[in-house]
This record gives C-alpha cells, sequence and structure tokens, in this order.
C-alpha cells in the first residue's frame, strides 16, 4: 500500500476565503477530504499536514523519508524562494508532484520561476482543486 504524505505551504489554511477570484471558494479541508476519498479508493494511505512555517514543512519531509512512498505539495509562495525546501525534499529522496491551484504562468512574473519544478516528478498548476486531485493521481501512477 502506497504511503502518500500532503503538504500545504504558507496561506493555504486560508482557502476558501482568500482572493476567492483566484483561489476559489473550496475549503482546506474539503480538498484533505477529497484526497483522502480518492486514496482510499486507490488503495493507498494519505496524510496532509499545513504550515504557515517554512521549518515545520522541512520537519515534516525529513518525518517522512523513510516512512512514506511520495510527496503531494502545494508549497504556496514559497514555491518561488525555498531552496530550503528544495534541498528537504532532495534529501527525502523521495519522488514529489508540485500542484497549484491557480496557473502560476498567467499571474505575476515572480510566480513563473519555481525552484522546486526542476526537482518534482511533474507540475500540475491552474485546475483549482482538480491540481490536487490529477496530481495524486500522476503520483500514485509514478509510485506502481
Ligand atoms: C498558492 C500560493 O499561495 C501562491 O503563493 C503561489 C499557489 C500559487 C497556488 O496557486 O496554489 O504563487
Amino acid at each position: 500500500m502506497p504511503r502518500v504524505l500532503v503538504l500545504h505551504g504558507p496561506n493555504l489554511n486560508l482557502l476558501g476565503t482568500r482572493e476567492p477570484e483566484v483561489y476559489g471558494h473550496t475549503t482546506l479541508a474539503e480538498i484533505d477530504q477529497a484526497l483522502l476519498d480518492q486514496a482510499k479508493v486507490a488503495g493507498a494511505t494519505l496524510e496532509s499536514f499545513q504550515s504557515n512555517h517554512e521549518g515545520e514543512l522541512i520537519d515534516r519531509i525529513h518525518a517522512a523519508r523513510g516512512h512514506d512512498d511520495g510527496l503531494l505539495i502545494n508549497p504556496g509562495a514559497l514555491t518561488h524562494t525555498s531552496i530550503a525546501l528544495r534541498d528537504a525534499i532532495l534529501a527525502s529522496e523521495l519522488p514529489v508532484v508540485e500542484v497549484h491551484l491557480s496557473n502560476v504562468h498567467a499571474r505575476e512574473e515572480f510566480r513563473r520561476h519555481s525552484v522546486l519544478s526542476d526537482v518534482a516528478v511533474g507540475v500540475v498548476t491552474g485546475f483549482g482543486p482538480s491540481s490536487y486531485r490529477l496530481g495524486l493521481e500522476a503520483l500514485l501512477d509514478h509510485l506502481s
């Protein structure tokens, strides 16, 4: 049974009320429940974790090392800045799928660059909550 860890970065706890014209009306709890249901149907186990703190996300990735089989991550704004998160992902030696609710390539210039994408198996961006669903499907395909 594959074990998947889902990580949500800064400000994603506010989903549902935060800039709904960009991020939609679905809450983080709803996204996590849908991922849990999807994983169950696919015969996988899944745990989700959100933090507004870079170090907490890094600690969680360290704990996943040797425990989980793959990571699904929406790093929020850390996507564009965090070399420390990138290093943690590399150190974990786990396959990672990066997801974004919004299409980061259709927004501000600074969102077009990710410091993580080149160490990810792949990236899903712009499909709202479906980005997570598609990302989990792709990660489980990759793991099988
Ligand atoms: C979420 C964020 O919080 C932003 O900082 C990223 C991402 C995009 C998203 O679309 O899910 O730039």
